[in-house]
This record gives structure tokens, sequence and C-alpha cells, in this order.
């Protein structure tokens, strides 16, 4: 039998930065995000997995009792932006010196900066940068199609090039990354210009139906083999609310009907496998909508599965 090469390598440098954020949403409380899970025991998990961990602590991040909306379709625009440009920043740093970035949210407009800061480094290191996003939404609105004006939903357009020029051009470039080295997993839930957009990108979609369909595995396997062909980084953009709100109440959009304990491990646990992961965003944990940091400690017992957690 050949031994299990050991995953990580032991000491593997990890930064852990922290984006208290919920000016993206209406619904209050992803902003704790970052100390729920610090709560649940993250950083001596992973320290346990063999990680060098470095907490970073929080970035700064005004509270919106202070803010202003400056436009209905694109609320909190300016202090979005400056977030995570200051976020792309560390990313970008932490990368070119060699180490893992595991952003905390917060709400899904940590992937504005992590993928502005992964695309900047990708261009300095030669390298093609794809993403697994995991999510009940697609993310991808723009300002001209958002029912609500809320940022969070239009994370992935932006960073596709699709969007108000501030948030597509965070770190005086676009796209950050190409919508061929997509693939979103657990969707079930669209408005109709995001469906539009995706039909016209030929973007790669696996549905909540699709998974129903045709197993999880199937998809994963699938996913990870098309990737592999094309690109030679992989980020993980993860939305606890891709978990069915039975399993994980505490987020910040809730959608019946979503992956179930098991696929969710099963979904991190292959991913792992290809030990091919550069990168991870957990966002919209929200601990206002939890039971006893339920929620946060599932995403922490996720993220030791990304990681290299294995059964046995
Ligand atoms: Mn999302």
């Amino acid at each position: 039998m050949v031994p299990l090469s050991p995953f990580p390598a032991a000491g593997s440098p990890l930064d852990l930065i922290g984006f208290p954020m919920d000016l993206g949403a209406d619904r209050r409380g992803v902003d704790m995000g970052p100390s729920a899970l610090r709560i649940a025991c993250l950083h001596d998990r992973l320290q346990r997995l063999g990680y060098a961990v470095t907490d970073h602590g929080d970035l700064a991040i005004p509270i919106r009792e202070r803010l202003l909306v400056e436009s209905p379709c694109l609320k909190y625009l300016s202090a979005i932006v400056n977030a995570a440009e200051t976020l792309a920043h560390m990313v970008r740093t932490s990368l070119g010196d060699g180490r893992f970035p595991l952003c905390l949210g917060g709400d899904h407009t940590i992937a504005l900066g992590s993928l502005a800061g992964i695309g900047a480094y990708c261009r300095d290191a030669g390298r093609t940068p794809g993403v697994i996003w995991i999510d009940a939404h697609a993310d991808m609105n723009t300002d001209l199609t958002t029912p609500s004006g809320n940022i969070h939903g239009m994370a992935l357009a932006a960073s596709l090039g699709f969007g108000h020029q501030r948030l597509t051009h965070l770190l005086g470039f676009a796209p950050k990354i190409k919508p061929e080295h997509c693939v979103l997993i657990g969707v079930r839930r669209l408005d109709p210009g995001e469906r539009e957009r995706i039909n016209d990108l030929g973007l790669t979609v696996a549905t909540m139906t699709d998974i129903d369909r045709r197993g999880l595995a199937a998809i994963i396997d699938e996913a990870l083999a098309t990737l592999r062909t094309k690109v030679d980084y992989l980020h993980v953009s993860f939305d606890l609310d891709s978990i069915d709100p039975a399993v994980a109440g505490g987020v910040g959009t809730p959608v019946a009907g979503g992956l179930s304990y098991r696929e969710a491990h099963l979904l991190m646990e292959t991913i792992a496998e290809c030990d091919c992961v550069d990168s991870l965003d957990l966002a919209e944990v929200n601990p206002i909508l939890d039971t006893a940091n339920r929620s946060a400690e599932l995403a922490v017992e996720l993220i030791a599965s990304l990681m290299g957690k294995r059964i046995l």
C-alpha cells in the first residue's frame, strides 16, 4: 500500500484575515462571522492539521450607522470598495510570500477583495486563476440588474468584469478571472438578470437540481477535471448559505433546499484530494440567526475537510 503523502506539508504557512463586512447585504449580523469562526476554534483546528497559522485580525470596516447610502442600486459602494482593496493587497502579499490566505467573512463582498488580490498575484506570477464558487446564489448581478442594490450579490459578476467600474476595476484592472475558469456549485436562487448573464457567458453552473439528478461526486469530479486542464491556480469561494438551512441556519441569506451535511463534506474532501487549492473565502456566517454557534462550528469542520483533514 502506498502511504498517503503528508498533507499539508508540516508547517505550511497560512494567513487568517478577518473581513467583518455586513454592508453588502440588508440583513445584519454577518459582521460577527469572523469572531464566530474564531470562537469555533478555527486557529486550533488548522494548527492541528499542521499549518503554521498567523492571524492578522480583522480589517477595520465602518459601521453602517455612520455611512450614507450613496446610490440605492450600489449600497455603501465606497466603503465596500475601500475595504475590498485593502483585503486585495493583503491577499496579494500573502500569496507573493508563498502563504495560503484564508479570508473570513463577512458577507460575500469579501470575494471582490480576495479575487482582486489573486488576480494581481497571478498576473505577476504568470499563473492562470480558477475559482469554485459554492453558493445558493450566483452573485452575478450588476447595478443594472440588482433588485436590492446589495453589493454582495454582485461579487462574482464584478470579478468577471461586469458591473460598475469601481467594482470591476479594483486594483486598476479587469477582469480578475475568466468565465470559462469558474464553476458554480449549489445554486438554487437566481434573479432574472443573473440567469440571462449566466446563459450569455455559458458559465458552468451545477444547480441543486443537477446535484439531485447526477450526484455531487460526479459533479465535483467533473469540475475539477475540467479546471485542471485550464488553470494552475485554484481559489474556493465558499458561501455558507450553500448548505441547507436545516443544517446551517446561521447564514446571511438562507434558502431552502441546499447541500446536506454529508454532501458539503464530500465536496470539501474531494476538492482537498486534488491537492491544488491555493486560497479560500468562507463567507456569510451570521451568528444572529444561529443557535449556539453551530453554523460557525460546521463551517470550521468544512474548512478542516478542505484543508486536508481525513477520516482515515
Ligand atoms: Mn454569495
